[in-house]
C-alpha cells in the first residue's frame, strides 16, 4: 500500500500556499516537481565534484565522469535499451528528435520520401519533420484523430507504403492522455521499411518503457518530466541506425581527430553529445530515476490510474463539462472544456483558488483544429496527487463554472 502523504513529504514546493490557499499542483504534464533527493543532489555535485567530464585525470574529474556515465546506465536498465552507448544524453525530448531528423534527413531522406506523423503530436514532433521534408523534398503525411481521441488505425494503413521512411508518433498525447497502440504501429512500420520514432515524453513518467519489447528504432523523453531536472533528457537509438546517421552538433566530446584537412567522429555515443554537458542535471535525473523505481512504475501508474478515474466520475456531474479525449486507454491527462467558457478564464478562476492547471492548445495546435476549439483546461496528476486534491479541483470548477456561465 502506498504511503501518499509520505512521498509528498519529499516535495518541498507543495508545502506552500498560493494565493491564500494550499496549492494544488495539477499541471504534471508540463514538468513534474523534484523531491529532495533530485534537489540535494545538485547542491552535493556543486558543492563537493564538480569538474568537466571526461576529461581530465584529475580527481573530480573522474569522480565527475563516474556518476555521469552511471546514470547513462540507470537510464539504458530503465528503458531496458540493449546496449548502454544507445543512449544519448539530450536536452530533452524537442532536441532528441530534432536530432533525428536533422542527422537521418542527411542519412537517407531523398526527394518524395514520406514522412508519416499523427494529428495528436506536440509540435516537437511536427516541426523538425517539416523541416526535414523542407531540407530534402520529403513529403508530410498525417494520420487522422478520431472524435474519441484515438489513432484512426485503418487510416494508418492506407497511408503506410514503400515511400514511408519516418512514421514518430507518441507514445501518450499530452492533450488528450491517450495511450496509442505503438507495437502495432511499429509492426506495420517495420513491415514496409519504415524507421519508427516514439515520442515517449509524457509515457515515461507512467508507464514501463522496453524500448527491445517495443521494437522502437527511436525512443525520447524528458527528465522534467520525471521528477528529474530540466535540461536533460535521452534519445534513445538502435545502435544499428546510430552508428551510420552522421553528427547533429560539431565540437568538443564528438570529436575523435580534428585536422585542418578533415575531422574524424568518436565512438557512440560520444557522436552525438557535442560540447560539455549538462552534468550536474544529469547526475540528478539519476536520483529521479531513484525515485520511480523505489516506488515502482506499475504502482505509479496504478495510483495515477485511481485519480483519474475518481476525476472523471465527479467532473461528469459538472454541467456543461465536455472532455476531450475519451478512449479507454489513457494516463492521468484529463482535458475538458464548460458550454462556451474560455479555458484561459476557467484556469485564472483556478489559479486565484491554489490550483495549477494548463490551459491552452498544449503546443497541439492541428489537434485544436481537428476539434475546433481554441485550446482545453488540463489536469494532469502525478504520484503526489490526492483524491482530497481532486475534490478541490472539481468544487474550484463548479465555482469557475458559476461564474463564467
Ligand atoms: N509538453 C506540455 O505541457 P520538452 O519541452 O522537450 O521537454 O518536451 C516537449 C514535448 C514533446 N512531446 C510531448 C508529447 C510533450 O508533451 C512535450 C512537452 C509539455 O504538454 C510542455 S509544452
Amino acid at each position: 500500500m502506498l504511503d501518499i502523504q509520505a512521498i509528498r513529504g519529499q516535495f518541498p514546493i507543495l508545502t506552500q500556499e498560493v494565493n491564500g490557499h494550499p496549492l494544488v499542483y495539477l499541471d504534471n504534464a508540463a514538468s513534474s516537481q523534484k523531491p529532495t533527493s533530485v534537489i540535494e543532489a545538485l547542491e552535493v555535485y556543486y558543492s563537493r565534484d564538480h569538474a568537466n567530464v571526461h576529461r581530465g585525470v584529475h580527481t573530480l574529474s573522474q569522480r565527475a565522469t563516474d556518476q555521469f556515465e552511471a546514470v547513462r546506465e540507470q537510464a539504458k536498465k530503465f528503458i531496458n535499451a540493449e546496449h548502454t552507448h544507445e543512449v544519448i544524453f539530450t536536452r530533452g525530448t524537442t532536441e532528441s528528435i530534432n536530432l533525428v531528423a536533422s542527422s537521418l534527413g542527411k542519412l537517407f531522406i531523398e526527394e518524395g520520401d514520406e514522412i508519416l506523423i499523427s494529428g495528436m503530436e506536440h509540435h516537437s514532433n511536427i516541426v523538425p519533420w517539416q523541416l526535414l521534408c523542407d531540407d530534402w523534398g520529403a513529403v508530410l503525411k498525417v494520420i487522422p484523430v478520431t472524435e474519441k481521441g484515438e489513432l484512426d488505425i485503418l487510416a494508418f494503413d492506407e497511408l503506410l507504403s514503400g515511400q514511408t521512411r519516418m512514421v514518430a508518433v507518441n507514445h501518450v498525447s499530452n492533450t488528450l492522455g491517450t495511450i496509442n497502440p505503438i507495437h502495432e504501429i511499429i509492426e506495420k512500420a517495420h513491415k514496409v521499411g519504415a524507421a519508427v520514432l516514439i515520442d515517449g515524453a509524457q509515457a515515461a513518467p507512467h508507464m514501463k518503457i522496453d524500448v527491445q519489447d517495443f521494437d522502437a528504432d527511436f525512443y525520447c523523453l524528458s527528465s522534467h518530466k520525471m521528477y528529474g531536472p530540466t535540461g536533460i533528457g535521452i534519445l534513445y537509438g538502435k545502435e544499428y541506425w546510430l552508428k551510420d546517421m552522421p553528427p547533429y552538433q560539431g565540437g568538443g566530446e564528438m570529436i575523435d581527430r580534428v585536422s585542418f584537412e578533415g575531422t574524424t567522429f568518436n565512438e557512440l555515443p560520444f557522436k552525438f553529445e557535442a560540447g560539455t554537458p549538462n552534468i550536474a542535471d544529469t547526475i540528478a535525473f539519476g536520483k529521479a530515476i531513484d525515485f520511480i523505481n523505489e516506488i515502482g512504475i506499475d504502482e505509479i501508474a496504478r495510483w495515477e490510474g485511481e485519480l483519474h478515474d475518481y476525476a472523471v466520475e465527479k467532473m461528469k456531474e459538472i454541467k456543461g463539462m465536455k472532455f476531450y479525449g475519451e478512449t479507454d486507454h489513457k494516463a492521468s491527462v484529463i482535458s475538458f472544456l464548460i458550454e462556451e467558457t474560455h479555458p484561459y478564464d476557467i484556469g485564472t478562476i483556478l489559479d486565484q483558488l491554489g490550483i495549477a492547471v494548463r490551459t491552452g492548445h498544449h503546443c497541439t495546435q492541428p489537434l485544436m483544429d481537428r476539434f475546433e476549439i481554441p485550446g482545453t483546461v488540463r489536469a494532469s496528476f502525478a504520484i503526489y496527487n490526492t483524491k482530497e486534491e481532486v475534490d478541490v479541483l472539481v468544487e474550484g470548477i463548479k465555482k469557475a463554472a458559476s461564474m463564467l456561465l
